[in-house]
């Protein structure tokens, strides 16, 4: 710290410098409310994001298909660990951020309440799902928050792959029989609204964004990264030979962006306020899995204890 310098000159500099701000520094109360409720949601996703996925794993239509997925869902869980590690450098249990999440008190991503109905889904969640994923990570691997920022880099690199085996399920899908073909475009008409919700309300009906780009925890606003993953997807879906379910999406050359529909925001809210049609299985088979986890928990900490005790 210069001499001199209180602590809030401190952070107000390092901000402004773009330097990382650190746990150990002084911070305001709300830079870390806001990164806790962000990064909590962020960890929370990630472990609910497992479940639409594991769906498909018993049914996976190959040997390879299977290992590759049973590897994807496993990096999630990993995704959600070292997001509530980071969360934990904010001064708050990890304890208590899972039961705030099993509560409903906690928010997660709204993508996540949505069936998995076919193995087209599949595809459809690593190259949609993944893309908008990445699409809003890369910024935050430039978040003010080091933990966190840290934490994205790895996050951002296994997405990335993720996102790379989703669109090869789709490809792969489109080369095929016409019926298969069919069922990309089938995922691909369900999956592309709901992946625009994933960048949150337009930026004038966004609680957080404005203070959040101040804080640099944001870098680029919801709107911002919405356009960004149109324009990177659209010649994706022209690729593959599907269609994109937006009568209205259109290239605008004066702009140099695609123009595109209006979300249904009603269905949003509905269901980032838990009535998604999924919300109620996700969370019940969450709880679920925790309850019936706790021997595991015991035996684990039974186990450490005992090497404690004997390394003293
Ligand atoms: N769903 O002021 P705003 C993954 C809430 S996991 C639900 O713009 P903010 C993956 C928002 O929380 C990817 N809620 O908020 C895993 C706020 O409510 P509260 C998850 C949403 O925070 C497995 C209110 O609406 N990624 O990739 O400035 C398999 C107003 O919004 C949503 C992250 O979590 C939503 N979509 O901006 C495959 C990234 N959108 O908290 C893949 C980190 C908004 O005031 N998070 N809300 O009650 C962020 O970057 C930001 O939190 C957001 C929202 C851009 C999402």
């Amino acid at each position: 710290m210069g001499i001199g310098m209180t602590g809030q000159e401190r952070f107000e500099q390092l901000i402004a410098s773009d330097e990382k701000v650190e746990p150990t520094d002084w911070m305001p109360e709300g830079y870390r409310k806001t990164l806790i409720r962000q990064i909590a949601q962020h960890a929370h996703s990630e472990i609910i994001g497992m479940q639409p996925e594991g769906n498909w794993i018993t049914r996976a239509p190959t040997l390879r298909r299977k290992a590759i997925l049973m590897a994807k869902v496993q990096d999630e869980a990993g995704h959600g660990l070292y997001l509530y590690s980071a969360a934990e450098t904010l001064g708050v249990g990890r304890d208590e951020l899972v039961e705030h999440l099993h509560s409903g008190r906690h928010k997660y991503s709204s993508i996540f309440n949505y069936p998995t109905l076919t193995w087209a889904d599949i595809g459809a969640i690593g190259w949609l799902v993944d893309g908008a994923a990445i699409t809003n990570q890369v910024m935050l691997t430039r978040c003010s928050y080091g933990p966190y920022a840290r934490a994205m880099v790895r996050i951002c690199r296994e997405e990335s792959f993720h996102q790379r085996q989703g669109f090869e399920i789709m490809l792969t899908l489109c080369r095929g029989t016409p019926e298969q073909k069919q069922m990309a475009q089938d995922a691909l008409n369900r999956w592309w609204w709901p992946a625009l919700m994933m960048f949150g309300p337009h930026d004038t009906d966004s609680t957080h964004t404005q203070q959040s780009m101040a804080w640099k925890i944001k870098r680029v606003s919801n709107d911002d990264l919405r356009q960004q993953f149109v324009d990177m997807t659209v010649p994706q879906a022209e690729y593959l030979g599907l269609t994109i379910p937006d009568p209205e999406l259109k290239w605008n050359p004066e702009r140099g962006h695609y123009d595109f529909g209006e979300i249904d925001w009603d269905e949003f809210w509905r269901v980032v306020k838990g009535f998604g049609p999924e919300s109620r299985d996700r969370l019940a088979h969450k709880v679920r899995a925790w309850e019936e986890g706790a021997w595991v928990r015991e035996a684990a900490a039974a186990y450490a204890a005992k090497h404690r005790k004997e390394a003293a």
